[in-house]
């Protein structure tokens, strides 16, 4: 798709409010999440042995296992439960997000335009917005994307159109629009990503987007239970572990934890598999389709083994938009709004929406 729902989402806003309750019961699939066909034989075996030879470059080997996905826990929101028991095959992770630097790499190798830059086509994007959408301005429909741009004072946190901006002009290369660069910032992640700018770059390495169940073992890092990834205190002995926000969300980021924006890479201690920012920092996208259901359906499953989440995206929100689910939260985490740094939060995103928080990095299967 050549445009963007993060432009979507903006307009939409007052159509979808008035709209949700009509379209949500004319347009459920009724399908339920499925798990792979492994999973429904519930024959085949985990692969938890670190498979012999070279290790991929800039990738850890996660050994795969048993764990429980989802949460009960009361920091978590209703479509992370109920918590259950998965098990996921093991498979090579990247240790880190996608650098600007290694984005670039493929764009100069492929000549690559991501979502964020291409020309927005209207008649492409009015099939997601409710009928009789009026066209904006064409000074609107330019490419852009969203951009964190709160105002300077505490506002009501209910419609956080009052801190997210479309942006003309903002993408990989520009991530606050004109004017911004990442110049001097190669080993930053690279943001204003949509899913399949994620995708072509993973095809192009030889890898893959992690599932949900994947991400989400990788970033327990061999605990579970906890309310943290790595514990239950947020910042044990006062330290900080994650690039999330501190202060008065959104307008006063304080930046205790040493940044008010994405940091480098490997800013913070990675966790005891050797991933860094797996929690924090910037999103990550995985591969399922989002349904707020997903936990609820996939613990029917006896033994829910690799699940790939549903097969079609359904977000009452915004029934018309494709979405998946992205993972690990970010620097705009607080705890007075999301907390969703816990390796069991989860998102839904248009997957053309790229965002000034939003980045990726892949798996690659051990075979
Ligand atoms: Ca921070
Ligand atoms: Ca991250």
């Amino acid at each position: 798709m050549r445009f963007c729902a993060s432009l979507i989402f903006l307009l939409s806003i007052s159509f979808l409010s008035c709209q949700t309750d009509k379209a949500t019961q004319n347009e459920a699939p009724t399908e339920t999440p499925t798990a792979t066909e492994e999973t429904q034989l519930q024959t085949s075996v985990l692969t938890s042995t670190k498979p012999d030879g070279e290790v991929p470059k800039g990738m850890v080997w996660i050994p795969g296992g048993q764990f429980i996905m989802g949460s009960d826990h009361e920091t978590a929101t209703e479509v992370e439960g109920p918590a259950y028991s998965v098990e996921v095959s093991g498979f090579w992770m990247d240790t880190h997000e996608v650098t600007n630097a290694e984005f670039r790499e493929f764009v100069e190798a492929t000549g690559y335009i991501t979502v964020s830059e291409r020309p927005i086509d209207w008649e492409e994007m009015k099939k997601q917005l409710p009928p009789g959408t009026p066209k904006p301005a064409d000074e609107v429909l330019q490419p852009g994307s969203l951009i964190f741009d709160p105002p300077n004072h505490a506002i009501p946190l209910h419609d956080y159109s009052q801190w997210w901006s479309w942006k003309i002009g903002a993408n990989w290369r520009h991530p606050k629009g004109p004017g911004s660069s990442i110049e001097g910032k190669d080993n930053f992640p690279v943001t204003h990503i949509a899913y399949e700018d994620a995708q072509a770059y993973a095809k192009w390495t030889g890898k893959r987007l992690p599932t949900e169940a994947e991400y989400e073992f990788a970033a327990q890092g061999g605990t579970t239970g906890q309310a943290f990834a790595w514990g239950d205190e947020l910042t044990p002995s006062g330290k900080y572990l994650a690039n999330f926000f501190q202060g008065d969300f959104p307008h006063n980021n304080v930046g205790t934890d040493g940044f008010t924006s994405a940091a480098p890479i490997k800013s913070f201690p990675p966790n005891a598999y050797g991933l860094y920012d797996i929690i924090g920092n910037v999103w990550e996208w995985s591969s399922d389709w989002y349904r707020p259901d997903t936990h609820a359906q996939q613990s029917k499953i006896t033994v829910c083994r690799n699940p790939t989440g549903p097969e079609q995206s359904y977000d009452p929100q915004e029934p018309l938009t494709p979405k998946r689910v992205i993972k690990g939260g970010s620097y705009l985490c607080s705890n007075q709004y999301c907390s969703n740094y816990r390796p069991s939060a989860r998102m839904a995103t248009a997957v053309d929406s790229g965002q000034e928080h939003l980045g990726f990095r892949c798996v690659k299967d051990a075979g």
